[in-house]
């Protein structure tokens, strides 16, 4: 029985600061619907996809920054795309802020969920590699208050049985990092759904704006072939606030190839017809693990070295 998974990349241009909710989940409400016309079983959304990307901004005010924050999930303003998923039998990856409660203590993660075809969240991943800093840095056009505002995953890298396959998560920065994607490649993943806000400028070393494309396309590829998984990356793009964040969704073989691509840094569909299937050409060969890993040589990834800190 073939197992193609039919994925729509759903890319979202700039949301403003003063754009609504309602407002936003209307645009992914679109997009849905169009990617269920088109034939598709899943929509991969962008990180943080129901507001702007708030921590571009230094906020001194705690309720003003849970503002940008969902306590329920879905909520409110959120539950017309989950009814809208489960009435066309669609499943989708969003990405938000989440903040809880836990006995007196209030927790907040950059998180993404899975939701199946039935309209019922089947996994939850809470962002690992929090990127930027902690304290308000002026001399920053923009801030990248990551650190700041949330704490770091607590959910590992898990891989769902899901959507007749195998399905991780990671969230942006995640996706830089070579051990987010072995991870989840440890686990047989098939198919790896992930978000993005990337700005163009980096303000740290500038000298690498003009490689923004590439190094997202680089990682993004790199991941897929060393652990021949599928790769749906899906950016919120354009200027957004005055901040110019980039777009390049696509969609990613376990070659390493991409399938499908955005053209626009707007609101965008891209769809593939992923055969699960196909990882095994990679799995079962080049990068068989079992075949030829030597783990006991790689001791260093794993131990607290000098190089870890708090942060
Ligand atoms: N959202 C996010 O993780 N963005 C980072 C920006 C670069 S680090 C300031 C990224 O890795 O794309």
């Amino acid at each position: 029985m073939s197992r193609i998974l039919k994925t729509a990349a759903a890319q979202l241009g700039p949301i403003a600061r003063n754009e609504s909710r309602r407002s936003a989940v209307a645009r992914m409400i679109e997009l849905m619907r169009e990617a269920k016309a088109a034939g598709a079983h899943v929509v991969v959304f962008p990180e943080l996809a129901l507001t702007t990307f708030f921590p571009r901004w230094y906020f001194e005010d705690q309720a003003e920054i849970d503002g940008f924050f969902e306590q329920e999930m879905p909520g409110p303003e959120t539950k017309p795309l989950f009814d809208l998923a489960a009435s066309l039998g669609v499943g989708f990856y969003l990405g938000y802020a989440e903040l809880i409660q836990e006995g007196q203590a209030l927790h907040r993660f950059n998180t993404s969920i899975l939701v199946g075809p039935d309209g019922k969240i089947v996994g939850k991943y809470r962002k690992i590699h929090l990127p930027g800093h902690r304290e308000h840095e002026p001399w920053r056009p923009f801030q990248h208050l990551e650190k700041r505002y949330f704490e770091h995953g607590n959910l590992g890298f898990p891989v769902f049985s899901c959507f007749g396959g195998r399905v991780g998560m990671c969230i942006c920065n995640d996706r830089r990092w070579p051990e987010t994607f072995r991870v989840l490649g440890l686990q047989g993943v098939e198919m790896v759904m992930l978000g993005y806000n990337t700005p163009v400028h980096y303000p740290p070393a500038p000298e690498h704006d003009h490689l923004q494309g590439f190094h997202n396309h680089l990682v993004l590829q790199a991941g897929a072939y060393q652990n021949g998984t599928w790769v749906v990356a899906v950016a919120k793009a354009g200027k957004e606030e005055g901040c110019d964040l980039i777009g390049q969704s696509c969609i990613i073989a376990p070659t390493g190839e991409i399938v499908a691509q955005c053209s626009t840094l707007d609101d965008e569909l891209i769809m593939a017809s992923c055969d699960l299937d196909r990882c095994q050409e990679i799995q079962q060969n080049i990068f068989n693990f079992a075949l030829h890993r030597r783990p006991q040589e790689y001791q260093l990834i794993t131990a607290d070295g000098p190089a870890s800190t708090s942060n």
